[in-house]
């Protein structure tokens, strides 16, 4: 086709996947009214695809439906599960539904896969973990039902999968597996599944299949782009081989494909898909021998509208680079935006008109590939609407705000005094050794849940919701006196999300209603849109802050969401450089802590858990990165008195990546996540000579159990024996939201418990 995607939003327009899965999960539904409301999921999806221009039989809409995540899709599809998991195979060797649950969310001592992040997007996928013993069979046909579904319905899609190199590429060794075995190794075995799995798609009626394989992209993963793309050439070379398959469509999104082009212009597949939008127009194509180019040149990571004109405009030049046969699609799979903007009746009708979600996406493409076809003036209506819409945001009030743009920055703004001059002012806060903390968020309640809805629909008055609040406040730090934390929180009940709260109260944002986006398996957040010039109207987080300070005689930390966490998850704009909107937040967050510090607070965390997240995937662009995002962070915090206690948190960060810019992010504090990997963490620490406070976290909160006090211990005595005392303090992994009052509060007892051990026995009295 001259058109397609690479991949549509699987959770539904109102989560009705989400509210199934979880109905299954919690057993007030059972597996075939699971099955049937994702069958209907499908068949509502392929309908609208249509509706919206997509062929119907000429395999333009992908197949690309996921129960969970399309990673754990293609390996259990391939047979790739842990030996852990092994007893829950049926008698004929597949794997069912309720097995593919559990190996993404563990089972009693059966730890689950890993998760981590998808390339450089906010979407979480699972670790596959490989070693010499995983035997591959192919272990589900989940795919190839789902295209004799479709067929019956009339259709005729291409089903999507992760392809075999990226897969492996992804996979981490089994805990079976040698010392430095490298899951590339099994390549040879896994193809024959493929081969396997491509006949049976095409004896279901498949004329094409598509094989992500973002992997070849990347430059952030242990295997060289020298081996992957030899492994690309060997796999493609075995798959295009075999007798019985559908057409092979490789897609290679997320960012350029650089060398690794030429290996897939010459392996005998039917068509290669490249990231137009993260990576520019080859200076000239290889020999593609009749292969098609599918062009990604609607962003699939945003919600702008952008430059259709444009767009089409590389599609022609790729053609005029000698592509015989060139396609429009998005650049990646839809899954990172919303469904419909449609949808949003309460946005304002100017921003909405530059916009595009996913159906919107669908739209641009149907125009584009009509453009292709018929040449542009058959289009040139939609073109002109387009680039009408980009000049109309372009000149809109509040994209540009003057007073905004006066404020000059010098130098010196992105600087405290020294860390020995901040540390001798913050004795004053008289804190014991390894002071016992949290990292922000309580337990959030049915009960907050609900007033935090009804306040939204305008159903309590504000009065009363405030009320409600300051009782929650008072709760939470009553509880944090009687377990006996040092440093206290107010337990951020007046917040949805970390970062659509400050988008709800900063100008320069909108949020969305049903703007959901899925971040991992049943989960998905709204990411705000950041369409504007970004300033404070009014203090933030000031008057809760100082409310639950005015409780207790013990320090009460104020808590922001730093710059860079708030450009990653958020839809920002894509007309001036991400640096510059990330110091237009600094800026806001900077005030934020001046009034925060005249309200008496004197420790201030500032959370930067997506630091790791943008960071690219090309090592060429990773020092500008790091540097913007570093000064984002230190022009926040940089105004900040001697005496104020900056802290910070980071999570999903592979601290070793990313320990220089910790270091650079010169807070006094760094709380990170080290429970799950038994505190290894604190290791690398060490090594690198981080002389700034850390927090290792002791309890991993995305489980409910509650660590014992022995193995808290445990956990706290090999941090102290590779750290100096003074450096430590105590707190869990990450915050408590997700997690319920009981087993938050047995933990932080237990918590608290071993820490007085701990220091009872390393604490020598002054
Ligand atoms: N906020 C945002 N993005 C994030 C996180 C976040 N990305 C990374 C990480 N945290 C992802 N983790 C989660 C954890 C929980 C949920 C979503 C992402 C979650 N969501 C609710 C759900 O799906 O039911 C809805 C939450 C809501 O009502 O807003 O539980 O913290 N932006
Ligand atoms: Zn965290």
């Amino acid at each position: 086709p001259a058109g397609t995607i690479l991949g549509y939003p699987r959770i539904g327009r109102r989560r009705e996947l989400k509210k199934a899965v979880e109905a299954f999960w919690a057993g007030r539904i059972d597996e075939q009214s699971l099955r049937a409301t994702a069958a209907e999921l499908r068949a509502a999806n392929r309908e609208r695809l249509a509706e919206l221009g997509l062929g119907r039989e000429d395999s333009a809409i992908p197949e690309s439906f996921s129960y969970y995540d399309q990673v754990l899709d293609a390996a259990v599809t391939v047979g790739a599960i842990p030996t852990r998991f092994e007893h829950l195979r049926e008698q004929d060797g597949t794997i069912g539904l309720p097995a593919y649950f559990t190996v993404a969310r563990g089972e009693g001592d059966r730890a689950p896969l890993e998760m981590t992040k998808w390339f450089d997007s906010n979407y979480h996928y699972l670790v596959p973990e490989i070693g010499p013993e995983t035997a591959f069979s192919l272990s589900s046909d989940r795919l190839v039902r789902e295209v004799a579904e479709a067929a019956d319905a009339g259709f005729r899609t291409r089903p999507v999968i992760v392809g075999p190199v990226t897969l492996l590429a992804l996979a981490k060794a089994s805990d079976d597996a040698p010392e430095g075995f490298d899951p590339l190794s099994r390549l040879d075995d896994v193809l024959a599944v493929y081969a396997e799995l491509l006949a049976k798609l095409k004896a279901a009626g498949a004329e094409w299949v598509q094989l992500d394989e973002p992997a070849l992209v990347s430059e952030s993963l242990p295997a060289s782009t020298a081996q992957l793309a030899d492994a690309a050439q060997r796999a493609l070379a075995v798959l295009g081989g075999a007798v019985q398959r559908p057409a092979i469509f490789v897609a290679a999104p997320y960012a350029e494909l650089g060398d690794v082009l030429p290996v897939l212009a010459a392996a005998p597949i039917e068509a290669i898909g490249i990231d137009l939008v993260r990576g520019g127009i080859p200076a000239s194509l290889p020999e593609l021998n009749g292969k098609t180019v599918v062009g990604g040149v609607i962003d699939g990571h945003n919600i702008w509208r952008g430059d259709l004109d444009g767009a089409l405009g590389k599609l022609e030049a790729l053609r005029a680079l000698g592509a015989e046969s060139v396609s429009a699609s998005t650049s990646t799979s839809l899954l990172h935006v919303p469904h419909d903007v449609q949808e949003e009746t309460k946005l304002d009708r100017r921003l909405v008109s530059w916009l595009a979600f996913a159906d919107q996406k669908v739209g641009q493409i149907v125009t584009l590939a009509q453009g292709l076809a018929e040449g542009r003036q058959a289009v040139a209506a939609e073109l002109d609407a387009a680039s009408a819409a980009l000049a109309d945001r372009h000149d809109a009030p509040g994209v540009l705000d003057g007073s905004v743009r006066a404020r000059a920055l010098a130098e010196g703004d992105f600087s405290r005094v020294s860390y020995e001059e901040r540390k001798s002012a913050q004795e004053a806060l008289n804190l014991p050794a390894l002071p016992l903390t949290t990292i922000g968020s309580f337990p959030q309640t049915a009960d907050i849940r609900r007033a935090r809805a009804q306040f939204g629909r305008g159903e309590v008055p504000q009065d009363d919701y405030e009320a409600f609040l300051r009782s929650e406040i008072d709760r939470v730090v009553a509880l944090q006196e009687e377990l006996g934390l040092d440093v206290l929180v107010h337990g951020e009940a007046e917040r949805n999300d970390m970062v659509q709260y400050f988008a709800e109260h900063l100008d320069g944002f909108a949020v969305t209603e049903h703007g959901w986006v899925q971040s991992y398996g049943s989960r998905a957040t709204r990411p705000s849109i950041l369409w504007g010039d970004v300033s404070r109207p009014a203090p933030i987080t000031v008057s809760w802050a100082a409310y639950a300070q005015s409780l207790s005689a013990k320090h009460v930390k104020g808590m922001l969401t730093g710059p860079v966490t708030i450009l990653a998850w958020s839809f920002v704009r894509d007309d001036q450089p991400l640096a510059e909107t990330a110091n237009q937040v600094a800026l806001a967050l900077r005030d934020e802590i001046a009034d925060l510090e005249q309200a008496g607070i004197e420790i201030i965390q500032v959370d930067e858990p997506a630091l790791r997240e943008l960071l690219p995937l090309k090592k060429a662009d990773q020092a500008a990165y790091l540097d913007w995002s570093v000064r984002s962070f230190r022009l926040a915090t940089g105004g900040a008195a001697a005496g104020t206690q900056v802290h910070t948190h980071l999570c999903y960060s592979e601290f070793g990546v990313v320990i220089d810019a910790i270091r650079a992010l010169d807070a006094d504090v760094t709380s990170i996540e080290a429970a799950r990997s038994r505190m290894e963490v604190v290791a690398d620490v060490a090594r690198s000579g981080f002389d700034h406070g850390v927090g290792p976290g002791v309890y991993d909160i995305h489980s409910p159990r509650v660590p014992s006090v022995d193995e808290i211990e445990q956990l706290l005595r090999r941090a102290v024996d590779e750290l100096p005392l003074q450096q430590l303090w105590v707190n869990p992994d990450c915050g408590l939201k997700t997690r319920g009052y009981d087993e938050t509060v047995a933990s932080l007892h237990n918590i608290v418990e071993a820490t007085h051990r701990v220091r009872e026995d390393v604490v020598v009295p002054a």
